[in-house]
């Protein structure tokens, strides 16, 4: 079968698109994706859920959730984690099983297991999933590279269809494209270079809700953006794309129910949250939700003492969530991971050796899953907004 014979076939029969060749591959790769026992992720059902910021947040009609790596709980502290998610969240994001790259390793592999586990994980102890993501220009695997410009787009069409049809109804939310903009791929338009915007120009986000809409009639469909808040140069860029885009998906009635703005904050980098606040009001206006996806601090330009450096963090997100959930349109907040050593940050730090004086602290929960002031600016801020 030539290759678009093969993603045809994809496309038609969603997830059973294996040949008997493929699915043995396919349980192979899977079997390398570390997955949890059964009983480590039901570890922590009926934990008081009062006390944490999951609840303090519901309070005021905002979802409160963080995003989850199944391969965490399958670690030493793996009980723990789950324990930790169970009891201080109402959502998960998928921070990797739901990408491409993880689902389709290889070109005729597509490989559910560790998906499977995370909505498995929501499921037993009755969190929402916010599904991250179907179409990023970035994060593709590296075989995709060789596909035509049609392969690629016939890829994308294919994918939205196989990942929806086989999570229809689980997942509350779906980032359903990532991540668009990309001023240093150097297009006038600023948006990111990939194989999908090759295929339909920038029509494939639009297109790329249709799919997703006509799939999953009932999750509310994100398009996912990062480095919006920033007061510098770079923030103004983003900023000015992002709306451009958001105007032409109002005006060609895409089913875009929210957008998503990262916050990744930064020690290094300057604010300006009045100006912030006036960007998400022009959101608002559009008629968009907001939703707050994927917020923690980098605090390497911050004291090395560990004290100082928590008051800081604590401070940056004091002042950011302030300004963001003055407006009643942020209806979800979301941290990229919950602990300290399972952030992302962390582990680009090991790999760059780092000891107990630089490695970064930037959630609300430290290395032994206790609560740092972090926690409490959160939970202040969510106390004092306004209900929605
Ligand atoms: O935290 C994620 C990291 O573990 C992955 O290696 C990386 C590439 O898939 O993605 C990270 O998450 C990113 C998210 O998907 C999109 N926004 C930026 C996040 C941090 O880099």
């Amino acid at each position: 079968m030539g290759r678009r014979g093969r993603l045809a076939h994809d496309m038609t029969s969603g997830t059973t698109l294996f040949t008997r060749r493929a699915a043995i591959a396919a349980l192979a790769s899977s079997a390398a994706v570390a997955t949890a026992p059964k009983s480590v992720l039901a570890a922590g059902l009926g934990t008081g859920r009062t006390d944490s910021l999951g609840a303090i947040a519901a309070e005021k009609g905002v979802v409160f959730g963080a995003s989850f790596a199944v391969h965490e709980t399958a670690k030493p502290q793996g009980a723990r984690y789950a324990q930790l998610y169970a009891r201080e969240v109402r959502s998960i994001t998928s921070e990797l099983e739901l990408k491409m790259s993880s689902l389709r390793p290889a070109e005729h592999i597509l490989s559910f297991d560790a998906a499977d586990g995370l909505f498995d994980f929501a499921a037993t102890h009755a969190l929402a999933v916010r599904g991250h993501t179907l179409v990023w220009n970035d994060d593709v695997p590296p075989w995709i590279k060789a596909l035509s410009t049609k392969e690629a787009g016939y890829l994308m069409d294919a994918h939205i269809e196989a990942v929806l049809e086989r999570y229809r109804g689980r997942a509350a939310v779906w980032d359903v494209v990532n991540e668009p903009i990309a001023p240093w791929d150097n297009r006038p338009d600023n948006l990111r270079a990939g194989p999908f915007l090759a295929a339909y120009g920038i029509d494939y986000i639009a297109r790329s809700f249709e799919r997703a809409r006509r799939f999953e009639p009932n999750a509310k469909l994100v398009l996912n953006e990062a480095f919006t808040e920033t007061a510098d140069e770079r923030g103004e860029t983003y900023r000015r794309t992002l709306l451009s885009i958001l105007k032409r998906l109002k005006d060609q009635a895409a089913p875009v129910d929210a957008v998503g703005l990262q916050c990744h904050l930064s020690s290094r980098h300057p604010y300006d949250f009045p100006r912030f606040a006036a960007f998400l009001h022009e959101i608002a206006a559009l008629g968009f939700e907001i939703h707050l996806t994927e917020l923690d601090v980098d605090d390497s330009a911050f004291p090395r003492l560990a004290s100082a450096r928590d008051a800081r963090v604590a401070a940056l997100y004091r002042d950011f969530l302030t300004a963001a959930l003055s407006n009643t349109a942020v209806t979800s907040v979301t941290t990229w991971q919950l602990a300290d050593h399972t952030s992302w940050m962390h582990y680009r730090a090991v790999s760059a050796n780092a000891d107990a004086t630089t490695a970064p602290r930037p959630l609300p929960f430290d290395a032994d899953f206790n609560r740092k002031p972090a926690w409490m600016a959160i939970a202040n801020a969510f106390r004092a907004m306004p209900p929605r």
